[in-house]
């Protein structure tokens, strides 16, 4: 299998992310996409195709926000990473505002999420990265790829950050796999945490399914979305499949949710899948609650494999670093059999 990586992604470090009340070492590390790579071994060269595909998906004011949020941050007299501390709630009416604190609070929804001088660059390139490794798909020359992309995106809507996402690398090859002519694409969220922020971006857009099993939300970041009565609105009605499971959860219900996924999505006839790979279901993940071990991921991966479907495989969570190459070989393992 082709595998889609860009050493760009590895500048941005955030310090510290606040965490039941503290400040704490940051989650997301360098490490995870380094320790990966290692484990995968040779990776391909990725492309630019520039900034358009990220406007398909983000707003024009949120790019021009990430990209020069850092340097306000500095221009603030500001050190270290930028992080904000206010966000204005529902219903708070739209305003031209100036102070970086303010756009922070605008373009955000957690302080989980800096940004560092190099975010927008190894964010960009993670997006070029889903982009890359979905060119083979288009073109007919593979049937699955892999992005190795970090940050991760899932988190990341239209006009906002969080949850360690900046962009949203699934949405934006989703996005790029309609203009190129697939009428209908479905992505297959499978990371610990609900996808919030491509459940947003096509909320009303009935030509991309939104499956996603994770966490419940009751109990579980990111606790507004990702309840199962959130189905999609407008032409998007019904275009959204939202499985939230308990805490402990070991593979046979895994597999149960799995299979309603799955039937939802033949049920959709996309012609393409984009599958949002997070390997924080790990029993040894430090900030999850599911069991599923190293060996389930080919099980999954094999069934998610069995629908025939080109598949573009996108990074997204997993923080038990040590085995996270481990388990990503895992999961391609179940794809590398067809
Ligand atoms: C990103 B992805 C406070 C807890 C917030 C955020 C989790 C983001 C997970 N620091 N946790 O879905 O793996
Ligand atoms: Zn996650």
């Amino acid at each position: 299998m082709q595998i889609f990586f860009d050493r760009r992604q590895l500048a941005h470090a955030p310090a510290l992310e606040l965490h039941n009340g503290g400040w704490t070492a940051h989650a997301e590390k360098p490490s995870r996409a380094e320790i990966v790579c290692a484990r995968l071994g040779a990776c391909e060269p990725v492309r630019d195709f520039g900034r358009a595909p990220l406007a398909r998906v983000h707003t024009p004011d949120y790019l021009d926000f990430l990209e020069s949020a850092h340097a306000r941050w500095v221009a603030a007299g500001r050190e270290g990473d930028a992080v904000g501390y206010t966000w204005p709630v529902v219903r708070r009416r739209p305003l031209d505002l100036e102070r970086i604190d303010a756009l922070l609070g605008r373009y955000s929804y957690d302080a989980g999420t800096p940004i560092t001088a190099d975010s927008w660059d190894a964010a960009y390139w993670g997006a070029q990265t889903a982009l890359s490794a979905l060119a083979p798909l288009l073109d007919g020359s593979a049937t699955t790829s892999f992005a190795l992309c970090r940050p991760p995106g899932h988190h990341a809507g239209a006009d906002y950050l969080g949850g360690y996402c900046y962009l949203n690398n699934a949405a934006v090859a989703a996005q790029a796999a309609r203009d190129a002519g697939h009428a209908r694409v479905a992505i297959l969220d499978i990371d610990y945490h609900h996808g919030n922020g491509t459940q947003d971006i096509f909320w009303e857009d009935g030509s991309v399914f939104f499956a996603s099993i994770h966490a419940d939300p009751a109990t579980d970041y990111p606790f507004f979305w990702g309840h199962a009565d959130e189905a999609g609105e407008g032409a998007g009605e019904g275009a959204t499949l939202n499985l939230p499971l308990p805490r402990g959860t070991r593979l046979p219900a895994y597999l149960d949710a799995l299979e309603r996924a799955l039937a939802a999505i033949a049920a959709f006839a996309p012609s393409l899948l984009v599958l949002s790979f997070g390997a924080d279901t790990f029993e040894g993940d430090p900030i999850s609650h599911f069991a599923i071990t190293r060996v389930d991921y080919t099980t999954i991966g094999a069934r998610i494999a069995a629908t025939g479907l080109p598949t573009l495989i996108v990074m997204e969570g997993g923080y038990a670093v040590t085995e996270l190459g481990d388990n990503v070989a895992s999961l391609l393992d179940g794809f590398t059999a067809r």
